[in-house]
């Protein structure tokens, strides 16, 4: 397998977005043509897939569940500047997936529309904002950003994430991978894909603030790794060493972390959840009413300047003590809208109890 590292740094597990990588992409094509450790006689590096899990455990019942509204503190002062300031906030009631939505989910509603999502779909060169002669034929092929562990110690994400063509929520390794599994949360989803699901379900996606509310079930804030127990994350020194002690190396199907006391599995942990609201760093004080984010035009995300990103909560099975400290319900990023990537999935809330 072809492997195209995506060179431009982020430390936040937010790989990609097209325009910024597309020179850095047409080097690194040049750079590996020659460099693949079967060239070489020497092992390639571990497979996205090798993380890939077949194990599967008693999936929750998909109920949605009452999350009757009151006020809590949002945010943290302690880990990351992006989630300060602590505040006291104020959420209306809602229902909530108890867990991820899973491919068997996004499969129904695929089999009920014909929608084709837009990992599916060759990539409009427009998105790029170059000449069409200078961004990589692979980078038009329908695809998605993989995790795909490098073979050496490394702080930079582009050893690790990669624009793998086939790639999408069917196929999450590439062509050469399995098959999505029904149980495990689905990914590789960009924003329209999510809200067409959630319109089709009859939910939306969360507010941040609901989902942290939701996440943080009335528990007090922690700094440390959870438990294997209690969340799918990294242990080891990421990205090289994933001693899996929790059971599972990459993603776990739904439900096989102990809930939160609200009956919620896999907040914290397995994937990152994408929520509605726009991304800055920090919180704005005033804003704890209920509180929806900036504006479109006030988004700001650092590592992708000039994108309104939305913002994703909660950490994924990539994150560990030395790189990631994200697996709180406090924990944010940005995230292209426009692109999706295999540890980045959502869930739906709902303003009612009717189930589809
Ligand atoms: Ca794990
Ligand atoms: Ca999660």
């Amino acid at each position: 397998m072809r492997r195209y590292p995506i060179k431009r740094f982020n430390p936040a597990f937010n790989p990609i977005d097209r325009r910024a990588i597309v020179a850095a992409a047409a080097l690194s094509l040049a750079a590996c043509s020659d460099s693949e450790g079967d060239q070489n006689g020497e092992p390639l590096p571990t497979a996205a897939s090798d993380f890939a899990s077949a194990d599967s455990c008693e999936t929750p019942s998909n109920v949605r569940v009452r999350i009757d509204g009151g006020t809590f503190i949002m945010g943290s002062n302690a880990v990351y500047a992006e989630e300060s300031q602590e505040r006291e906030t104020t959420v209306d009631g809602f229902w909530i997936d108890p867990h991820e939505v899973t491919n068997r989910q996004f499969a129904e509603f695929v089999e009920a529309t014909g929608y084709q999502s837009v990992a599916e779909k060759p990539v409009d060169p427009d998105q790029f904002g170059v000449p069409l002669e200078q961004i990589p034929p692979f980078m038009l092929e329908a695809g998605s950003a993989v995790f795909t562990p490098p073979d050496r110690p490394s702080r930079n994400y582009g050893d690790w994430w990669e624009y793998v063509p086939g790639a999408s929520w069917r196929k999450p390794y590439g062509r050469q991978g399995p098959e999505a599994r029904p149980d495990q949360p689905v990914v590789h989803l960009a924003w329209d894909d999510m809200r067409a699901y959630a319109e089709w379900k009859g939910g939306r996606i969360p507010t941040e603030a609901e989902w942290e509310y939701a996440a943080s079930a009335g528990a007090e804030k922690y700094t440390d790794q959870p438990d294997s127990r209690l969340a799918n994350s990294w242990q080891g020194v990421f990205p090289l060493v994933n001693e899996g002690k929790d059971g599972f190396k990459g993603i776990a199907p739904v439900g096989c972390f102990e809930p939160n006391t609200y009956g919620l599995y896999d907040m914290v942990g397995n994937v990152w959840e994408v929520t509605a609201d726009f991304f800055r760093p920090g919180h704005d004080p005033a804003d704890r009413d209920n509180p929806r984010g900036p504006s479109e035009n006030a988004a700001y995300d650092p590592v992708n300047p000039g994108f309104a990103s939305r913002v994703m909560k909660g950490g994924s099975y990539l994150c560990a003590p030395n790189y990631c400290q994200r697996y709180r319900p406090e924990s944010r990023q940005g995230r292209d809208t426009g692109l999706g990537a295999s540890n980045v999935g959502f869930r739906l809330v709902y303003d009612s109890a009717a189930q589809k």
